[in-house]
């Protein structure tokens, strides 16, 4: 995909959406030593259609020495559904969670805004350092949390799912994605490989995340109306959710 229309695709989108697109992409730039990572096929740039509107998805991805996929993606139905969908996927080498974030949102107001370091780990705990650096970061409060669904007992205590209620609280979810993500860059510059047995946890805990996630039925319905059962299911476990 080329870079003038992703950043078109961008900035037509709900204004947190290109901020926080902008944030992540500044902040990997910023740490990581990124290179290009090839998406099956040509699944960059797709386009479908959802109940006679146009489905645009756009995929931004790369690789870096700590993670073996970094992967963000907009993605715009017609003019009434934005979405922006982002994974960071360690690579088994390193004992790092899993930064995920989501932001669904249409005609001026965002639905669900969610963010986590999701633990990828057999006893689903989070390394203690990062325990140590998310907790002493400032909490903002929220006018409206949101229930997580039933497969989403792979998330972390610090996971945030609200409904922003304000363009203040617009800005309290980015600022605090930015500061996870922040975190996270930091500590996975620093990790140290592990061991071989070590990593076949990491990689059974990365299989179990990616499992519940491919269980979201609001983002499945979404690309089966406009792509069809099939592509839906390529696309979840093969670009949203591999292992
Ligand atoms: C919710 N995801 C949703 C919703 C839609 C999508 C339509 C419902 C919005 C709402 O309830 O207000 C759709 N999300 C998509 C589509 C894509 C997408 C089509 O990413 C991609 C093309 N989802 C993630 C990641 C997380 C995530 C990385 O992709 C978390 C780290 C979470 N999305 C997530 C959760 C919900 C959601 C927890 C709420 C699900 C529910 O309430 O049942």
């Amino acid at each position: 995909m080329s870079e003038t229309s992703t950043l078109s695709l961008r900035s037509q989108q709900h204004p947190l959406i290109c901020q926080l697109a902008n944030s992540i992409e500044a902040i990997w730039q910023k740490h990581l030593q990124l290179s290009a990572y090839l998406l099956p096929d040509d699944l960059g740039y797709v386009e479908g259609k959802l109940e006679g509107e146009r489905l645009v998805i756009e995929n931004r991805c790369y690789q870096a020495p700590q993670f073996r996929k970094l992967h963000l993606e907009l993605a715009r139905v017609g003019t009434s559904l934005d979405i922006l969908h982002c994974v960071m996927f360690p690579r088994s080498e390193y004992a790092l969670p899993m930064f995920g974030t989501d932001l669904v949102g249409g005609r001026g107001q965002i639905s669900a805004a969610i963010a986590d370091l999701s633990p990828l780990n057999a006893n689903r705990t989070l390394p203690e350092n990062y325990h140590q650096a998310l907790g002493a970061l400032p909490n903002p409060e929220f006018s409206q949390p949101r229930e997580l669904p039933a497969w989403g007992d792979i998330f972390s205590p610090f996971c945030l799912f609200v409904r922003p209620g304000s363009v203040a609280e617009e800005g309290k979810f980015l600022q605090r994605v930015e500061e996870f993500l922040e975190i996270h860059c930091q500590q996975a510059i620093a990790a140290q490989p592990v061991s071989t047995a070590k990593q076949e946890e990491i990689l059974a805990a990365q299989r179990y995340y990616c499992t519940k996630q491919q269980q979201n039925d609001k983002t499945r319905r979404v690309l089966e109306k406009a792509f069809g059962t099939e592509w839906a299911e390529r696309y979840m476990t093969g670009v949203l959710f591999d292992y």
